[in-house]
C-alpha cells in the first residue's frame, strides 16, 4: 500500500504523522503551509476538496477526517494495536477521538484560532474566542483528569495518544498556562518519547512545549 500524508507543521495532522511512524509503515509526506494557504491552492483542492489536513493518499483514493485517518492506520497495522482490540475498549477510544475532533478541536480550538468561521462580523470575534478559549480550557481540564495516573489513554499506546499531544500544545499557543495540566504534560513528554512519534515531531520541526 502506497500512502502519502499531507500535514501542516504542529496542525492536527500530527496524529495520523506519529501513528504512520509507529504503525511501522512505509509512506511519504508532503508538507503544507497553512499560514500561505497552500491548502487552497487548486492542485490540492482538486485532491482534497475540503481545503484541510490531515489527508492521506492511499491505492483506493484519498481520506481525509482525522478519525477516520486514524482508525484506518490503525487497521492496516493490526499487530501494533494502535486501537484497543478489545470491543468496549476500542468503542471508548472511538469516543474519545470523536470528542477530541469534533468539539475540543473542531468548536474549541477552532473558535479561537477561526473565529470568521463563527460569524463574519469581525467586532463578534474577541468575544468568540474568549468563549472559545474558556471552553478549551474546561475540555483540557476533562483531558487531564482523563489521563491522571496512567501510562497511556488506554493501557497501551494507541492513536488517541498523540491527538492528546497536540491539544496540550495547542492550549499553550493560545495562551494558556500548561502548569495547570501536569498531567497532560508528563503524558506527552512520554508519548514524544517513544522513537516513532519523536521521528514525526522531528520531522515537523516542532517543540512540545511552544
Ligand atoms: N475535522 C477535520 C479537521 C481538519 C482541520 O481543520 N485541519 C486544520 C489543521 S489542524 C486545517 O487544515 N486548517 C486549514 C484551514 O482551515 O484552512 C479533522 O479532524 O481531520
Amino acid at each position: 500500500m502506497a500512502l502519502k500524508l499531507y500535514y501542516a507543521p504542529g496542525a492536527c495532522s500530527l496524529a495520523a504523522h506519529i501513528a504512520l511512524e509507529e504503525a511501522g509503515l512505509s509512506f511519504e509526506v508532503e508538507r503544507l503551509d497553512l499560514m500561505a494557504g497552500q491548502q487552497r491552492d487548486p492542485a490540492y483542492l482538486a485532491l482534497n476538496p475540503k481545503g484541510r489536513v490531515p489527508f492521506l493518499v492511499t491505492d483506493h483514493g484519498g481520506l481525509s477526517e482525522s478519525v477516520a485517518i486514524l482508525g484506518y492506520i490503525a487497521a492496516l497495522a493490526p499487530e501494533k494495536a494502535l486501537l484497543p482490540a478489545d470491543a468496549w475498549a476500542r468503542a471508548q477510544a472511538m469516543s474519545l477521538l470523536a470528542w477530541l475532533s469534533g468539539t475540543v478541536h473542531g468548536t474549541g480550538f477552532a473558535t479561537v484560532f477561526r473565529p470568521g468561521r463563527f460569524a463574519d462580523d469581525a467586532d463578534a470575534h474577541p468575544a468568540i474566542k474568549a468563549k472559545g478559549l474558556a471552553e478549551v480550557e474546561t475540555y483540557l481540564d476533562q483531558m487531564n483528569a482523563r489521563i491522571e495516573g496512567r501510562v497511556y489513554a488506554f493501557d497501551h499506546f494507541t492513536v488517541v495518544d498523540p491527538y492528546f499531544l497536540i491539544l496540550r500544545r495547542w492550549g499553550i499557543r493560545v495562551g494558556l498556562n500548561p502548569a495547570r495540566w501536569p498531567a497532560l504534560t508528563t503524558h506527552a513528554e512520554r508519548v514524544a518519547a517513544r522513537p516513532g512519534a519523536a521521528r514525526a515531531i522531528a520531522r515537523e520541526g516542532i517543540n512540545l512545549h511552544s
